[in-house]
């Protein structure tokens, strides 16, 4: 079995036949050569001093950071992709009608980082039912992705494997790729990184997507605050958080307020957006707080 390969023109409905059907695809060429430098540009003060990870998950040859859209501008186009939205949004759409970034991570394996032990994702939420798929993936390869410097390793169809059913290493699939390119996968999935052999660190950008009604595993009013925030397009806002979901999800009150601004507001408030222009018809019904026959 190998892992399907598409190009970024090919058909959205194809691609996610086979993420249903196999767990994970890859998507080549989607951002250039360029885009990729300057991201590797970018963020090489932020490797040479951060440290190794601390555990042997994260890994011990591997550097990892967070807060991508508040470090990064130039990542907002890639969290905001419109093909992997498309993806997004149409994967997760049984459950839901809005989604969130789960989290932004770069993931930099060193030489003698050893491969890391395989896992599924959706283990982040552990009382979900199995029937529930809660999240879509991606890792886009900042640096060529190669079987000696730790593509990912993937046991393609494990998404749908009874509980207890583990893979062989030998079947594993390697989501080697070149750079600009994107592994797309579920949280149900079997996989882990690849151990990296070579003197050359390989750079993975990991941003994920959750229904909107979980807890994401990144803190985003933390990593991006309202501060940082208010400077980024609408659609990166919501994907924070910044917006409300089923009209009533995610509403504050502004605890330094006077009393009479105390009241119940959609978080795009605590941005500046002028509460009038938004654009998703959910926030422009009243918050339902109470029951109405309370
Ligand atoms: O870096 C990789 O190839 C995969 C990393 C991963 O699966 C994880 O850290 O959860």
């Amino acid at each position: 079995m190998s892992i399907c390969r598409f190009t970024p023109q090919d058909p959205v409905a194809t691609m996610l036949e086979c993420i249903e059907r196999d767990g994970a695809i890859i998507i080549e060429r989607l951002i250039d050569a360029d885009t990729c430098l300057r991201i590797r540009q970018s963020i090489q003060p932020i490797l040479d001093t951060i440290p190794f990870g601390w555990e042997s998950f994260g890994g011990l040859r591997t550097k990892r950071f967070g807060a991508v859209a508040s470090r990064l501008p130039e990542s907002h186009k890639l969290i905001t992709h419109p093909l992997v939205l498309a993806l997004v949004h149409r994967f997760l759409a049984v459950h839901t009608d809005q989604v969130l970034l789960n989290s932004s991570q770069f993931i930099v394996p060193f030489s003698g980082q050893r491969p890391q032990i395989l896992h599924r994702d959706r283990e982040s939420w552990l009382f979900l039912p199995r029937e529930v798929e809660p999240e879509l993936s991606t890792l886009w390869a900042i640096s060529p992705f190669e079987r000696e410097n730790g593509a990912t390793r993937l046991a393609l169809g494990s998404h749908k494997w009874p509980p207890g059913r583990e893979p062989q290493e030998s079947s594993l699939v390697r989501a080697t790729m070149p750079e600009g390119s994107v592994l797309v996968f579920c949280g149900g999935i079997i996989h882990g990184g690849g151990g990296n052999t070579t003197p050359v660190p390989r750079v993975g950008l990991a941003l994920s997507y959750c229904l909107a009604w979980l807890r994401p595993e990144e803190n985003h009013f933390l990593s991006s605050p309202p501060q940082v925030a208010r400077n980024f397009g609408p659609t990166l806002q919501a994907l924070l958080g910044y917006t409300l979901m089923s009209g009533t999800i995610g509403y504050y009150s502004d605890p330094f307020a006077s009393p009479e601004h105390a009241g119940l507001l959609p978080p795009e408030h605590a941005l500046g957006r002028s509460l009038d222009a938004l654009p998703n018809p959910d926030i422009t019904r009243p918050l339902r707080l109470v029951d109405d026959n309370d």
